[in-house]
């Protein structure tokens, strides 16, 4: 058989796409870059200023192209990248797990108390659990991404969950891909006590700490006053 040579018109329309998607994508990257860094910031501030550290673990995932594409599909919405970015708002993701529940709300209304931040939606899978027992806080922030060409606001969203939960999730979400999506009964209801038992060590983990350490992130450990060096030193604590 002999094959076709490829036509460079078309050569060209596929690298255009193919452009065109990677810099979809690239803004997705810078935005999820933003928020990572936001929520470093108050980790490391937190850090020093209560020695402190309510967070345990951050990380980060852009979705693939194929796992849009399934997404698309899934939603029956037009495969155009200005549909996807309309509808699809988990393109980027960030997830944080703290040590504690309250750390987890804290965080949150820091994140979304700042300036540049819109909360576009929030789930609050904590306090309403789903019914298979999953727990999670998500929300859906926009950040402004400045580029070389001007600014975009890009969505992020945001899991966070405590290291309990996030125990639960990882292997509940390995299950659910082990059986296809057909969980038999006896784990569906096994993994629903265990999600009860994760709440239940949050709790007692958490009062624990509080018994041992007090409330670690209220008040704020007060800071000294402030004193002006002469020119070149600099500002520094009295
Ligand atoms: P990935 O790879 O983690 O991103 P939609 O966002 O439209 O798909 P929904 O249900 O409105 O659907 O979104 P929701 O409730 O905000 O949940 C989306 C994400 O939360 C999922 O992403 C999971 O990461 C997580 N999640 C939600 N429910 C469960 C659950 O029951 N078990 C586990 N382990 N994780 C859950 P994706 O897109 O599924 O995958």
């Amino acid at each position: 058989m002999t094959s076709q040579p490829i036509d460079g018109e078309f050569l060209d329309d596929v690298r255009g796409l193919r452009d065109q998607l990677s810099r979809f994508l690239a803004e997705y990257q810078f935005g999820m870059r933003e928020i990572e860094t936001k929520l470093s910031i108050l980790r490391d501030d937190f850090e020093h200023a209560h020695a402190y550290n309510p967070v345990e673990h951050l990380s980060c995932r852009l979705k693939t192209p194929d796992s849009i594409a399934e997404k698309v599909v899934r939603k029956g919405i037009e495969p155009d990248l200005a549909t996807i970015r309309r509808e699809i708002t988990d393109i980027a993701g960030v997830r944080v797990t703290c040590s504690f529940v309250r750390d987890v709300y804290r965080l949150f209304d820091l994140l979304a108390g700042q300036d540049d931040i819109t909360v576009r939606e929030v789930k609050d899978y904590i306090a309403t659990p789903k019914a298979n027992g999953y727990k999670s806080l998500h929300a859906i922030v926009e950040v402004p991404v400045f580029l070389a060409q001007g600014t975009v606001r890009v969505p992020v969203e945001v899991q966070l969950r405590t290291i309990a939960m996030d125990f639960w999730a990882s292997l509940e979400h390995k299950i659910y891909y082990k059986y296809d999506k057909h969980v038999p009964s006896r784990l569906t209801d096994s993994l629903r006590e265990a999600a009860l038992t994760a709440a239940e060590l949050d709790a007692r983990m958490e009062s624990l700490h509080r018994e041992i350490h007090g409330d670690p992130m209220l008040p704020p450990r007060p800071v000294p006053p402030l004193r002006i060096v002469p020119a070149g030193g600099g500002i520094s604590h009295a």
